[in-house]
Formats: structure tokens, sequence, C-alpha cells
């Protein structure tokens, strides 16, 4: 065993055990120690964002009618905003009417936060949805 490895024993309930050894079987896992550890670091995560605290990477998928007056320049203009939070972003024509839009953002979790709320908020974005992770040191 690995020295930077500890083992701990946990008292579970039989049927909420079970339940847990079906969905993991049903995502894949081998084994419940690879999924327990997931578990820990997306609470972990998800803990860092809360807090706001943190450095982190994210991005922010946002669908929208592109025929709504000024709605794309309100968009653009809070994109130009936060500048230098947002890495990338990608655009695509989705049909006649709407476009899909992907930003990759990186920043402290309370600037990135504050990016998809604004985006959310303006009228006439149908979805706008963040998804975060921790950049590599998790
Ligand atoms: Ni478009």
């Amino acid at each position: 065993m690995e020295t930077n490895l500890q083992r701990f024993g946990v008292s579970i309930d039989n049927t909420l055990l079970e339940e847990f050894d079906e969905l993991i079987a049903k995502k894949g896992y081998t084994n419940r120690s690879e999924a327990i550890r997931d578990l820990i670091r997306d609470y972990l995560i998800e803990e860092r964002w809360r807090t706001g605290t943190a450095q982190a990477v994210g991005t922010i998928t946002l669908v929208y009618n592109h025929h709504l007056r000024e709605l794309s320049d309100r968009l653009n203009d809070i994109q130009h905003d936060y500048h230098d939070k947002i890495v990338s972003v990608l655009h695509v024509h989705l049909d006649a009417h709407h476009c899909l839009e992907v930003l990759v953002v990186r920043g402290d979790t309370t600037a990135i936060q504050t990016i998809a709320g604004r985006l959310s908020s303006v009228k006439g974005v149908q979805h706008c949805k963040l998804v975060t992770t921790a950049g590599g040191n998790i």
C-alpha cells in the first residue's frame, strides 16, 4: 500500500449500502473506494465554490434567441466586463433563431458565479448552466 493512503472504517445501514453499491455499479465503478474518493472530491470542490475563496475553472453554457432586440449586445457587454476571467468562448448557431455559447471561465469562484448570474438574468436567455471544477488542484 502507498504510504499516502489511509484506510478507515465506516459504519453504515445495510439498505443504504445496498443502494450505494447498486448505484456505483451502474456508474461503472469497480470498487467502493474509488466511488467514495470521488464523492469526497465533489464535496470539497462544492464547499470551495460555496465559500467563494478558491481559484477555479468552469464553463458557462448559454442558449438564447438572437433575434431578441439588444440581447446579443447585452451578453457581449457583460462578457467584456469580465474579459480577464473569460478564457475562451465557443459560439454555435444552433438553428435560424438560436445560439449556443460555451464560455470557459477561470478565476475566483465569487467572480465566476457573478458572471453566470448576470448572464442568466438577461431577458431572452433560455438556458444558462454553470459547471465548475477545481482546476487540477484536487
Ligand atoms: Ni449564433
